[in-house]
């Protein structure tokens, strides 16, 4: 059976860009594959947190990634931090990372243009990537677009140790769904920026908890094209081309059918009917997420889960270890006086 494995960082609270470009991926892969869902803690710290909401938003991503419709019962769910392999190999396989490769990273550009200050941990954080995947011997990862440059470096990296150590890695391939299909969901402020959970405009992201009334406002207040047609032309209509993709995944309706429907009808009453196709969707996920809510439900998920993601962390770690020469801790034969 293939491997899958994917991350998710509790830096917020998900959006329906992280949804629509990889978590709805997780429940059809969950059938076909032995799947490892990790809530990525360690990379959320490359950017500053507030302690406190940093728990609890890595608590309810992994309440989020269920109520979505991930099972726990078929896929394995855990928390990164509970797994010390993670920082550890993303060591090993820093020091068999250049800097130039790290330096050309679209989004370690991006994120120390938005912070005032940059952490190392920003600029190696794909390394910390690489490991998370390789740690589990890999397939296939699912994420969105923007995640395609770390996926490359990801398997330029493995197949160079492989070179210079031995098989030690399986070679991931990137599972990332086109544009039409949520592989980039747009910011509703601005149609040439993705959207971001951790953005300081909520006006821009529409979070999978956001009440219904919420959603609808932001839905209003979404930027629009000039004109009135709706039309579906990334390169013209940016904003309306992101909405009807969003439509059209919400609904199930393709974005052709959409654009015949409302085709003279103004933006005002599709964005109206795209507010409530919104709400509808997450509508149950809603649902789901409250009843999750009860004490000590989600830890006893995250602590089986851990401790099966383990098992195999350790297994590569060791193989890891010896192949590039670090000596085994030896155990002591003499009794201690
Ligand atoms: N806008 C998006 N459209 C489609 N897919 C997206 N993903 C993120 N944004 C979009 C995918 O969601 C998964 C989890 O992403 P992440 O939490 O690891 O970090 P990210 O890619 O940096 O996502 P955010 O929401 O933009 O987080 P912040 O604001 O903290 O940087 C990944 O598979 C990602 O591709």
């Amino acid at each position: 059976m293939k491997r899958v494995f994917s991350g998710v960082q509790p830096s917020g609270v998900l959006t329906i860009g992280n949804y629509l470009g990889a978590i709805r991926n997780f429940t059809k892969l969950q059938h076909e594959a032995d799947c490892f869902f990790c809530v990525v803690d360690l990379h959320a710290l490359t950017v500053p947190q507030d302690p406190a909401k940093l728990r609890e938003n890595t608590l309810n991503t992994a309440r989020l990634f269920i109520a979505s419709g991930v099972d726990p019962s078929v896929a394995t769910i855990f928390v990164q931090s509970h797994v010390p392999e993670h920082a550890y190999l993303s060591w090993l396989i820093e020091c068999n990372t250049y800097f130039g490769e790290l330096r050309r990273m679209t989004q370690f550009k991006d994120k120390s243009a938005r912070h005032e200050v940059v952490t190392t941990g920003l600029f190696t954080y794909p390394a910390l990537m690489a490991a998370d995947i390789l740690l589990y011997q890999t397939d296939e990862v699912p994420v969105g677009e923007d995640q395609r440059q770390h996926l490359e470096l990801t398997r330029d990296v493995a197949i160079r140790m492989n070179n210079r150590f031995g098989q030690l890695f399986k070679v991931p391939e990137a599972y990332i769904p086109p544009k039409q299909a949520g592989g980039r969901i747009m910011s509703l402020q601005n149609p040439l920026e993705k959207m971001s959970k951790s953005s300081a405009d909520p006006r821009s992201f529409i979070a999978l908890l956001d009440p219904p009334d919420v959603i609808r406002k932001k839905i209003r207040s979404a930027v629009t094209d000039s004109g009135r047609e709706i039309r579906y032309d990334p390169e013209e209509k940016p904003a309306i081309s992101n909405l009807l993709v969003i439509y059209s995944l919400a609904t199930g309706e393709s974005i052709e059918s959409l654009e015949e429907r409302y085709a003279g009808a103004g933006y005002g009453k599709f964005k109206a009917d795209l507010a409530e196709a919104v709400v509808a969707m997450l509508e149950p996920i809603q649902r789901r997420f409250a009843e999750l809510s009860e004490p000590g439900v989600i830890e006893e998920i995250l602590a089986s889960g851990a401790e099966r993601a383990e098992k195999i962390a350790r297994e590569t770690v060791a193989r890891v270890q010896a192949a590039m020469g670090l000596a085994p801790r030896p155990q002591r034969v003499k009794a201690q006086s």
